[in-house]
């Protein structure tokens, strides 16, 4: 039997020899233990541990050197520490709004955790058109909780250094500069997925908009260099599970200093994605939650912000009269090219999402990618005009209406 005092990759037979290693309390010592290897992003492996006849559970998730979208790309195993460790730090600034961890083993590389099977991939409800009314709500709380207490506004400048520090995160980092903030606008390394019928789009549009490419590298280098706050740093739907009344975010393991918006932008077109899905299907019920959805996650995060502030804010020059309205005005026009940078890449860069490949009607889909398309471009290149959640979704329909006026 292993020690786990060595780094392997585990099978599921390993796994009820590992949780009595890690923690010989959690299930009686002549417990029956099932397991399945229930992972479904592009990273990681995710173990469902569950004892026989109680159905008490735990989730064991282990980072591979390999990763699963390609064999050939590797990152550090140490990304399961930085998730591990910011989702100790967001359990206290947002509580009930995070899985627990339980013990996390820098050896073996892998996490123990609270299993949320209670709860549902949100990508996937939201691709069979559930509507989840308290979404906003705690998707706002979440973000204003994590992303404002450890910036420079509420946090002592050298313990937030020390933060920066440890979730210094280049790998992870690489990938999202590579594949949000270059390959969709050139197709470098020839990985970018492009639906043949937009070919001569994407190359319109994203190929040769040299106007477009000198926004993005604005972009990328405020990614790269906006130590402004910890983010969760891929806070997309499949990063979210949900039920009718509570939500959790997970899967941190992007997590960095970065702009805000980034953040932000991510869930806004994520909810973009659910609309392309619902219009698919001809569900406008659907489809009108998801955009007044997203109209409320600006407008509550603004609210929530600003009076969080006055309350937390430390530093006595962010203090100064209008300094916290000025800072959060820059946070909505990085949320807007946030939002704008996703729309791209998961439209025609290599980690597309369900929501918009699923569309099996050709002409759909290219009417959906070409709506996240055209309102990606207006959402960066007017990035600064973009101040209240209707400014959003007005781009939103702008590009609905650009879009049926095309021939497909
Ligand atoms: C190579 S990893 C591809 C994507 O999956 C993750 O969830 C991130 O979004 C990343 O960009
Ligand atoms: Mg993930």
């Amino acid at each position: 039997m292993p020690g786990f005092d060595k780094y392997f990759l585990m099978k599921e037979a390993d796994i009820p020899a590992y949780i009595r290693n890690q923690m010989p309390d959690y299930f009686p010592r002549d417990a029956r233990l099932a397991v399945k290897e229930i992972g479904d992003g592009n990273l990681n492996y995710v173990f469902r541990v569950v004892e026989e006849g109680t159905g008490k559970s735990i989730i064991v998730k282990q980072a591979g050197e390999q990763l699963r979208i390609s064999a050939e790309m590797r990152i550090t195993t140490d990304r399961n520490r930085i998730e591990s460790e910011i989702l100790l730090i967001q359990h206290k600034y947002a509580p009930g709004l995070v899985p627990k961890i339980f013990k996390y083993d820098t050896v073996m590389c892998a996490c123990i955790m609270e299993d949320l099977s209670d709860h549902r991939l949100m990508r996937y409800a939201l691709m069979k058109h559930e509507v989840f009314p308290k979404f906003a709500e705690d998707i706002t709380t979440y973000m204003v909780n994590t992303l404002l207490n450890t910036t420079d506004v509420v946090m002592e400048h050298k313990a937030k250094k020390e933060l920066v520090k440890s979730f210094i995160n280049p790998e992870l980092c690489e990938i999202t500069e590579d594949l949000v903030y270059t390959e969709p606008y050139n197709d470098a390394k020839g990985r970018n997925i492009v639906t043949p019928e937009n070919l001569e789009f994407v190359k319109k549009e994203l190929y040769t908009d040299t106007a477009l490419h000198l926004e993005i590298a604005k972009l990328k280098f405020d990614f790269m260099n906006n130590a402004q706050a910890l983010l969760h740093g891929d806070l997309h739907t499949g990063s979210i599970f949900v039920k009718p009344d509570s939500t959790k975010i997970f899967d941190p393991e992007f997590a960095f200093y970065g702009p805000m918006g980034y953040d932000i932008g991510n869930v806004i077109a994520n909810l973009f994605f659910a609309w392309d899905n619902g219009d698919a299907a001809g569900n406008a019920e659907f489809c009108n939650w998801t955009l007044k959805t997203a109209v409320e996650v600006i407008d509550l995060f603004k609210a929530k912000f600003l009076a969080e502030y006055k309350k937390k804010a430390s530093d006595i020059m962010a203090k100064t009269e209008g300094f916290a309205e000025y800072y959060l005005d820059t946070i909505i026009a990085d949320t807007a090219a946030g939002a704008g940078t996703e729309l791209i890449r998961r439209t025609v860069g290599m980690a597309q999402v369900k929501d918009v490949t699923t569309i099996a009607d050709r002409a759909k889909r290219i009417r959906a990618e070409r709506i996240n398309i055209h309102c990606a471009k207006d959402l960066i290149m007017n990035r600064a005009k973009f101040k209240t959640g209707a400014d959003f979704t007005a781009a939103f329909r702008r590009a609905i209406d650009t879009a049926s006026k095309e021939q497909i």
